[in-house]
């Protein structure tokens, strides 16, 4: 009772004060209830912002996504103060081009995806019911950047939008959309730091004389200086000395803050903000890398791209900062935030958990040809340095990556290549010189492709301080064993630059495994394999700052037809940020000790073909511990060493549930259950079996809760196929073990990116009974077969030198399918599955054989499951 009295008598005496001074500036979010429909579609329905409306057409499997005009609406009642007041209306982020009326008036435009935005809508509201309509453009304009790259461009109004209402005289909420407080350290030693403190302030015309008063507060709370001034017009400068300061560091995150307050006479506030910041030093050496508060660090992390599954780009705001925890739990100190500016919460989380950054603008691939392209970029710049500047964690403003890749300009256009390089480094130039304008404190970057020839020739690669290099040997050309050899000549082509490797990366399903790996075969091993081969180079290669992995997540890329159409899978966790093995090794390596996990966590259904009562495969599992034991159903398999955070042991695994413990010697452990299903070596126990063909590849279907297990050849009393050969994929740079296409009409698209072709059956040696068949195929071989990425450096997808087949099927010598052409009947890359009802007796077990008519016949997968 005395509780709740206290509180209304407190609540009291604070509304009791409120009138005596115009409260500060604040915000309100406005997301919900808003009437959206497209351009010239009569169809509306209701959405909350973050929306896109691209989630779902971006993933089917229609090529193409819609760009063009979405327009939101909705009446806002305001019934605020407005006496005294401005109103803004605060987008974080649209996607592309945004208009806004208020009230029938055209109140502001903003080009640019991926940066906050800001209108003074002061003119345009009253109290009361106020009509707002937004219209958002996603179409493609060769003025605003991207002109094109590997992700979608989702369009919408993807992050918050609020309202904001700030008193007339005001710290600016309209510089570049920033806070209007720009906190810079010039000077920093162990016993002292200047901070820097300048505040962009508007004040009224009439307005009296004001004060401008900072407070800084060290990472405890503690009050340790404060600084009160006369308030200018626009620009206000204060440094303080803050002695003994607290550095911040990847291990240490110590946060300072500030709060700014604009004062009246008698000491009233007016308006106050309150920012973050830490106090470091750091500098990037082209011979010697990387250094943090003069101690030189290896930055180790991964890109982050903002989508996930079933959302696109519009998230929620603690799916933003789930990806940082990602990162931080990984190990890694180093976040290359790619390719455009993200949600403002990234670089807060950043900032609390040590995890250092880069952000750079959305020009991608090439430069656009409009006029108005330059400036727009230089406008981006200055909104990305502006709204991210406070940060201890940034450490580099970066723009144009692979800027050189898309060769159309100077190949399809008008221009000549001289002419085309011209335009990009003069728009480079404008950018790096706004950049460096806007904040002199930090360096420059610019992420380049791994033709450094180019770069060099152009001059593009001389305009910033540190050059990134994506590169791809041992994925998209030549193999990871050359990685060390390319990152010399670069150095030695640029050894004035700092270097980093801006990305590195490979496609893994994780849905698919292999125990012998190949490259381009999407399976998550492949992609181990190939992070076990940079880590080592990156990590010893001196000059290097560091590297950052090619990605974070798997994310939207509408145009990819591979194994997870739609998206590209080089993600060291999946699009809902499940890690794959990669993830795992890096966290063994550099993320807190002690940690232990059996490799495949979520691989939970296995299976393999039966020997002696049991099917031995490998299991790798990944740990800080030197020494790990592992066991199977209580057994133990042994102890075995730790090399390079991961030992491999052989597990002879039985049919049906197989229970995995860990243990490392330094006392973490580790459960995993797998569901592994045999394919018995006596078929008079056969129940089912599903195989690949063409392929030494596993596939877990997940939906249908199935293992898919690779081909064998056939054996009397087993099964397999007889004759015939793996069909790859035509590549100029040489053949490839798996089709990259996107197979129209399924989701389980690896069961059809391989075959074998040219056989004369498959057998097997079942008993007597009733029998469902089930064979799959898609037709690879076409023109259709996908078109090459941009990003298949030298190695491009060929059209198929085969001319089409026809194939007739028997089951046990009956034809069950005549003169089937894929082709002709369903088209290139379509899932076709054909099910058979087949009786098998008299011991003669099963016999499909394929027959030829034309070309060669062709089998993807095959299901055998007995019914009765
Ligand atoms: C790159 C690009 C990135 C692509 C990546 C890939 O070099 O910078 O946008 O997604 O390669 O996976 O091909």
């Amino acid at each position: 009772m005395m509780k709740s009295v206290h509180i209304v008598f407190v609540l009291l005496s604070y509304l009791v004060c409120l009138p005596a001074t115009a409260a500060p500036g604040y915000e309100r979010g406005i997301g919900d209830g808003w009437t959206f429909r497209k351009e010239g579609s009569p169809d509306t329905e209701v959405v909350s912002i973050p929306h896109t409306w691209n989630a779902q057409d971006a993933v089917d499997d229609v090529p193409g996504y819609y760009r063009g005009t979405g327009w939101y609406e909705r009446t806002i009642p305001i019934n605020d103060d407005l006496s005294g007041r401005k109103v803004f209306v605060r987008f974080e982020g649209a996607n592309q081009e945004v208009d806004l009326y208020v009230n029938g008036t055209h109140a502001g435009n903003h080009k640019g995806g991926y940066t906050a935005f800001i209108f003074d809508i002061t003119g345009y509201v009253h109290p009361g019911a106020n009509d707002f309509k937004i219209k958002v453009d996603n179409s493609h304009n060769e003025g605003i950047p991207p002109m094109g790259a590997d992700f979608t461009f989702f369009g919408g109004i993807y992050r918050n939008v609020s309202l904001m209402f700030v008193p007339e005289s005001h710290i600016r909420v309209d510089h570049y959309a920033s806070s209007g407080v720009y906190i810079t350290t010039p000077e920093v030693s162990s016993n002292q730091a200047s901070v820097q403190i300048e505040t962009h302030l508007s004040l009224s015309p009439g307005e009296k004389k004001l004060y401008l008063e900072h407070i800084v507060f060290d990472p405890e709370g503690n009050q340790v200086a404060s600084v009160k001034k006369p308030a200018i017009k626009e620009e206000n400068k204060a440094v303080i000395p803050v002695p003994n300061p607290l550095l911040w560091d990847v291990d240490t995150p110590r946060l300072y803050s500030v709060i700014t307050r604009l004062l009246d006479k008698k000491g009233n506030v007016i308006d106050s903000r309150r920012t973050a910041f830490g106090i470091r030093t750091f500098r990037f050496e082209p011979d010697k890398g990387f250094f943090l508060n003069e101690r030189p660090l290896k930055l180790i992390g991964t890109n982050r791209h903002q989508d996930y599954r079933g959302k696109g780009n519009a998230l929620p705001d603690e799916m933003h900062l789930r990806d940082i925890r990602l990162l931080k739990e990984m190990g890694g100190n180093f976040l290359r935030i790619s390719h455009y500016p993200q949600d403002e919460l990234i670089s807060d989380e950043c900032d609390r958990l040590g995890i250092l950054t880069c952000v750079e603008i959305p020009v991608v691939n090439r430069i656009g040809l409009a006029d108005d392209f330059t400036q727009n970029c230089v406008n981006m710049a200055r909104e990305m340095v502006y709204q991210n500047q406070n940060h201890p964690s940034m450490v580099a403003w970066a723009y144009m990556n692979e800027v050189q890749l898309d060769n159309s300009p100077w190949e399809k256009g008008k221009l000549t290549k001289e002419e085309y390089y011209r335009k990009v480094r003069d728009c480079a130039r404008a950018i790096d010189g706004a950049l460096r304008e806007a904040d002199p404190s930090r360096p420059t970057m610019i992420p380049c492709d791994g033709d450094r020839k180019k770069y060099k020739e152009s001059g593009v690669g001389e305009i910033p301080d540190i050059l990134g290099f994506n590169l791809y040997h041992g994925w998209y050309y030549s193999s990871f064993d050359k990685l060390g050899q390319a990152l010399d000549k670069i150095h030695a082509t640029f050894p004035d630059k700092a270097l980093l490797v801006s990305e590195y990366g490979a496609d893994a399903d994780a849905r698919l495994h292999s125990f012998e790996p190949e490259c381009q075969d999407y399976t998550c091993d492949y992609a181990l394999l190939f992070h076990k081969n940079y880590i080592p180079v990156i990590l010893q290669k001196e000059y290097l700052s560091g590297g950052t992995v090619w990605n974070l997540n798997d994310f939207h890329s509408e145009a990819r037809g591979f194994a997870v159409p739609h998206f590209n899978c080089k993600g060291i966790t999946t699009s809902d940020r499940t890690p794959k093995d990669s993830y795992w090794l890096y966290r063994a390596l550099f993320g807190a000790n002690p940690f232990i996990r059996i490799g495949g966590s979520d691989w939970k259904i296995r299976g393999g073909q039966e020997a002696d009562g049991k099917c031995s495969q490998p299991v790798e599992v990944f740990t800080s511990a030197p020494k790990i034991e592992l066991f199977l159903n209580g057994e133990s398999l042994g102890t075995k060493p730790v090399k390079e955070g991961s030992a491999i042991f052989d597990v002879p695994f039985k049919g049906g549930e197989n229970v995995l413990e860990a243990r490392g010697s330094d006392g973490a452990s580790d459960l995993l259950r797998v569901d592994f299903r045999l394919a018995p070596e006596d078929l008079s126990q056969f129940k089912e079996i599903s195989v690949l063909m063409g392929t030494r590849r596993y596939f877990e279907d997940r939906t249908g809760a199935q293992i898919w297990i690779p081909e064998q050849e056939y054996r009397p009393g087993s099964w397999g196929y007889v004759g015939g050969e793996r069909m790859y994929q035509p590549k100029s740079g040489g053949p490839r073990p798996a089709f990259e296409a996107d197979i129209a009409g399924t989701d389980l698209d690896p069961l059809f990116q391989t075959q074998r072709a040219g056989l004369e059956a498959f057998k097997a040696d079942v008993p007597d009974g009733r029998y469902f068949v089930y064979l799959y195929w898609a037709e690879l071989a076409g023109p259709s077969g996908e078109k090459s990425m941009l990003y298949d450096i030298g190695n491009k997808a060929l059209a198929s030198k085969e001319k089409g087949r026809v194939f007739s099927v028997s089951i046990n010598g009956a034809i069950v399918l005549r003169d089937l052409n894929l082709a002709e009947e369903y088209g290139f890359n379509t899932a076709v599955i054909q099910r058979f009802l087949v009786e098998v007796d008299s011991a003669k077990g099963l016999n499909i054989g394929f027959i030829k008519e034309e070309g060669l016949p062709v089998l993807n997968a095959i299901r055998i499951i007995k019914v009765q």
